[in-house]
C-alpha cells in the first residue's frame, strides 16, 4: 500500500506530539518516534519476530492474517499467479439465485472459509492416518466473480474458470498413465458453493477431462427433477426453461456428463416426493438411490460397500450438499431436513471411500446466514472437505 506524503507527514506530527506529551516516561513498548518513523521497514520488523511476510504464509494462522480453507496459501489463480503450479485448487462459487427454498448460499465460500481456520492442510487427520500435504499442493484460488443478474452468464463464468484450472499440469505427476483422456495429470478442484446448480458447469469441466464420471452426491434431495417438474411456471411452448439446483442432474444426463448404466449413486435421501414418478424419473438418469434411514439399517460400512460397488473403478466426482446431514448439526442451508447423517457418520463414510479416484468435488448450500452463531455448519462443511483433500492426497489419478 502506498501512502500519500502528505499523510505521512501528518501521522508524524501526531506521533511527535505524543512523544512530546509522554516526556520521559519510558514504554517498554513504545518504540515508534519522530526519528525512527520515516524510516520504518516493516518487513524487516516482522522478520525479526519470526514473521514470514510471503503471500503462502499470509493465511498460516488459525486467528490472523488472511482467512483461506484450511490455512492454504492463497493464489490469484486468474490473474498474477496463473504460471504458478498446484494440484489441488479450492475455488469459491458465491452464487444463490437459483434456489427454491432459503437464498444465502453466495456467502458459503467464506463462511466454509471461516469455518476452516483451525484446520490446516498441513496437520495430521488421525483416522486417515495422512497428512495432506505430503501428497499434494493445495491452494486457495478465492472466488469466481458471478454476476448477480444472470444466472446462465453466472454458470458460464463459473464454468470457465472451472476450465482454466484443470487445463493445467498439476505441480506433480506420477509413474504410469494419467485416467485423463490426454494422459497428462491436471489439478484437481474443490468447490465451495454457492447453491447446488454450481455443479452443472463443474461436472462439464471434468467430464471434458476425464469423460463421464461416477457421481457420489451426498443431498436428503435427489436433484434430479426435470426442469418443468420442479419450477412449473409461465414458460412459452418451447421455451428453454432454466437449470435450478433441483434439476442440473437431469441437465448433467442429458448432456451425456454421468457414467453409463446407474454407476451414479445419491446418499442420505430423505426428502419428501411429489409423485413415485419422481422415483423412476431418477433411475432413468443412471442414479441408483442409498437413503439416509440406512445409517441405521446397514449402517456406514454398508453404505460405503454400496457406494463402491456402484462407482466401481471409474473417475469419481463427489457433490455435497451439506442438508445431506441432520440440521440439528448443520441448520444453515435452503432447504433443510430432519432425520439426516451425524457429522461422525459423514466421517466415517467420507473415510471409507479412500481408494477412489476422485477427480473432483463440491460443498454447496451452506448458507451462513442462517447458522448458529458459533458457526456450527460452516465448521461441519469445512470439515468435510478437509476429508475431501485426504482422499485425495491417497489416491493419485493413474490407470
Ligand atoms: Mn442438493
Amino acid at each position: 500500500m502506498i501512502f500519500s506524503s502528505s499523510r505521512i507527514s501528518v501521522v508524524a506530527i501526531v506521533v511527535s506530539q505524543a512523544v512530546q506529551a509522554l516526556g520521559n516516561i519510558q514504554y517498554p513498548v513504545g518504540i515508534v518516534n519522530a526519528e525512527t518513523f520515516g524510516s520504518l521497514n516493516f518487513t524487516e520488523i516482522f522478520a525479526a519476530y519470526g514473521g514470514d511476510m510471503s503471500n503462502a504464509a499470509w493465511a498460516r494462522s488459525a486467528w490472523n492474517g488472511l482467512t483461506t480453507f484450511a490455512r492454504a496459501p492463497p493464489l490469484r489463480c486468474f490473474g498474477a499467479d496463473f504460471e504458478t503450479g498446484y494440484d489441488v485448487a479450492v475455488l469459491g462459487a458465491p452464487f444463490d439465485t437459483a434456489t427454491s427454498f432459503r437464498p444465502g448460499a453466495r456467502f458459503g465460500p467464506n463462511g466454509i472459509r471461516q469455518g476452516a481456520r483451525r484446520l490446516g492442510i498441513d496437520r495430521i487427520n488421525v483416522p486417515a492416518k495422512i497428512r495432506i500435504t505430503d501428497h499434494l499442493d493445495v491452494v486457495d484460488c478465492g472466488d469466481v466473480p458471478m454476476v448477480l443478474t444472470d444466472n446462465k452468464v453466472a454458470l458460464r463464468q463459473l464454468e470457465l474458470a472451472n476450465a482454466a484450472l484443470l487445463s493445467k499440469t498439476s505441480l506433480r505427476s506420477y509413474e504410469g498413465k494419467s485416467i485423463a483422456k490426454d494422459g497428462q495429470f491436471h489439478p484437481r478442484v474443490l468447490t465451495l458453493g454457492g447453491d447446488h446448480t454450481i455443479t452443472l458447469p463443474l461436472l462439464r469441466g471434468v467430464a471434458g477431462v476425464y469423460g463421464p464420471v461416477s457421481v457420489i452426491h451426498f443431498d436428503s434431495h435427489l436433484d434430479t427433477w426435470k426442469p418443468k417438474q420442479l419450477v412449473g411456471g409461465p414458460w412459452l411452448p418451447d421455451e428453454e426453461i432454466p437449470v435450478s439446483h433441483g434439476s442440473y442432474f437431469w441437465y448433467a444426463h442429458k448432456e451425456g456428463l454421468l457414467a453409463p448404466n446407474h454407476s451414479n449413486i445419491h446418499v442420505g435421501i430423505r426428502g419428501a416426493i411429489n409423485s413415485w414418478q419422481d422415483y423412476d424419473d431418477d433411475y432413468a438418469v443412471d442414479f441408483i438411490i442409498s437413503h439416509a434411514w440406512e445409517a441405521e439399517d446397514i449402517g456406514w460400512r454398508g453404505i460405503v460397500e454400496k457406494i463402491k460397488a456402484t462407482v466401481g473403478d471409474n473417475p469419481v466426482y463427489i457433490s455435497l450438499d451439506i442438508d445431506v446431514l441432520d440440521p440439528g448439526v448443520a441448520p444453515a442451508t435452503g432447504t433443510p431436513e430432519i432425520g439426516g447423517f451425524t457429522t461422525r457418520e459423514i466421517k466415517k463414510i467420507l473415510q471409507g471411500l479412500s481408494g477412489l479416484k476422485v477427480v473432483g468435488a463440491d460443498i454447496v448450500e451452506v448458507a451462513p446466514g442462517y447458522d448458529t452463531q458459533d458457526e456450527i455448519t460452516s465448521i461441519a462443511a469445512a470439515n468435510i472437505g478437509w476429508e475431501i483433500l485426504a482422499l485425495m492426497a491417497k489416491t493419485p489419478l493413474t490407470a
